[in-house]
């Protein structure tokens, strides 16, 4: 950890002190806090106003018991969660996870950052995140509904579509986004935009699916193109094989590059002729499979158990999985093959010390936080669909999704060239995320 700006570091261990153990809330906070080290330095009047002291402390941290039946008629108890993190410029906005690893360290991390995505992406979205530590793989269809329903009977008691608007994330896809919105209806009798990555026969947005995806890429054609690059021809290994890996394959294989390698928690598979996406989608969206099986139905695809996908070489990597799943040893594996671009589909997959040897090595850095935002992003353009009762075209939000992620990528840019360097993006998305949420917490007095 380096902060440099004397405030910040004692703050800093106020906020160690205050979240002892919580591993991945600290990092996200270091993280920010080294970005805004020049910032606090140029704005006393941050300072005084306790910007910085509230801004680690959420607003409301909610804790529940989801007791549910399971399919032999055995009482099953998982632990629900939302983080309230900041709405200081709109609702709290923010997926939903449902994974074992689920602890309150996790949550507080990712709502953390959502707070300055959602700022980045201009739109007013505060930052929030939930969750459960429900394991819905190897659950029946009939398991999962029984639990998002006995999940939303205590959660809705504190969200609303003015208020608080989950979404899905990790273990949250189209099914219980449907389960857990039937849930909401029937208990408050209400038919509103109060989630989003919904169904589009019940108010969800065209490209909600692929948005996160291909804003990915796009933000990824953004940094291409500042240095005169573009995807053509390029070699991209892709972490993951969920919502997010998928439409980052389908975009960037569209955009003329070649993905070699994804992966799921068991391994990971590779194809040197270009993965077959139809194949992922039918293992993963249908069959909810393992991606061991693409290596028994595609010839020439190669699967390797466990990690090490990120000992392929190749010009960009896309880490689209989870948390720290890319490590300073795997960070110099790909610097030492001659990656040139990464960028972060999942939230906080790459270590400090990865960070560290991209930033040190010339590596264009695209961080989660900017470059992931296309999903919440289209999340806010359901959310102004729903608001209006009308539903846009596939293009029309397409378009508006390519040019929130064109203008992340100026504003970041723009940041980072003002107060670190030009081509540092996390410095970059870190402060231009902080401004906004700063002085709309300033202007509204000490809350
Ligand atoms: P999915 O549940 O659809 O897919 C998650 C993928 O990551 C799966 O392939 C899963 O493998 C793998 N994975 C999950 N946990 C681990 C782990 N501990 N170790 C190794 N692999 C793991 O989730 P999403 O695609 O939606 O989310 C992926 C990442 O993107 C997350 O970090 C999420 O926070 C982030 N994100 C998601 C957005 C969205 O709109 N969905 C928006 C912005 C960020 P397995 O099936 O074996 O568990
Ligand atoms: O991490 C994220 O930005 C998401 N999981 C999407 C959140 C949302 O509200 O669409």
């Amino acid at each position: 950890m380096n902060i440099k700006n004397q405030h910040l570091a004692e703050l800093y261990a106020k906020v160690e002190k205050r979240n002892a153990g919580e591993k991945e809330f600290l990092q996200a906070v270091g993280e920010v806090f080294e970005s805004l080290s020049p910032v606090a330095d140029k704005r006393p009047d941050l300072i005084e106003s306790g910007v910085f002291e509230r801004i680690v402390e959420p607003e409301r941290f909610i804790q529940f018991r989801v007791a549910w039946l399971d399919d032999s008629g055995k009482v099953q108890v998982n632990r629900g969660f939302r983080v309230q993190f900041n709405s200081a410029i709109g609702p709290y906005k923010g997926g939903l996870r449902f994974h074992p690893s689920v602890c309150s360290s996790v949550i507080k991390f990712l709502g953390f950052e959502q707070i300055f995505k959602n700022s980045l992406t201009g739109l007013p979205m505060g930052g929030g995140k939930g969750g459960s530590d429900f394991d819905p793989k190897g659950k029946s269809d009939n398991e999962v509904m029984r639990f998002c329903q006995s999940f939303m009977t205590e959660l809705q008691k504190y969200i609303g579509p003015d208020t608080d608007v989950p979404a899905g994330d990790i273990g949250v896809g189209a099914r219980e986004i449907g389960y857990l919105f039937g849930q909401y209806k029937r208990i408050r009798d209400e038919f509103s935009g109060v989630l989003t990555g919904k169904g589009l026969t019940y108010g969800g947005s065209l490209a909600r699916t692929q948005a996160t995806g291909y804003g990915l890429c796009y933000f990824t054609d953004n940094m291409l193109k500042k240095k005169g690059d573009t995807f053509a021809g390029k070699t991209v290994v892709i972490s993951g094989s969920g919502n997010v890996a998928i439409y980052a394959c389908e975009k960037a294989t569209q955009l003329g590059a070649k993905v070699v390698a994804m992966s799921d928690s068991n391994g990971y598979v590779y194809d040197a002729n270009g993965i077959d996406l139809a194949v992922v989608k039918q293992i993963k969206e249908v069959e909810r499979g393992r991606i061991k099986e693409y290596a028994a139905r595609v010839p020439g695809a190669v699967y390797t158990e466990g990690k090490g996908i990120w000992n392929i070489k190749c010009d960009i990597a896309l880490p689209c999985a989870t948390q720290n799943e890319l490590n300073g040893d795997d960070a110099k594996a790909l610097i030492a093959n001659g990656v040139k671009y990464v960028a972060e589909g999942a939230n906080m997959p790459s270590t400090p010390e990865a960070i560290e040897a991209f930033l040190a090595n010339g590596v264009y850095f695209g961080p989660a936080k900017a470059a992931n935002a296309g999903g919440v992003a289209t999340s806010g353009l359901e959310m102004s669909q729903n608001s209006q009762r009308l539903a846009w075209t596939f293009e029309e939000v397409d378009n508006k999704l390519c040019g929130i992620m064109k203008s992340i990528f100026e504003n970041a840019s723009a940041a980072a060239k003002e107060y670190a360097q030009e081509d540092n993006l996390v410095a970059g998305a870190n402060i231009a995320g902080f401004l906004k949420v700063a002085e709309a917490m300033k202007a509204q007095g000490v809350l």
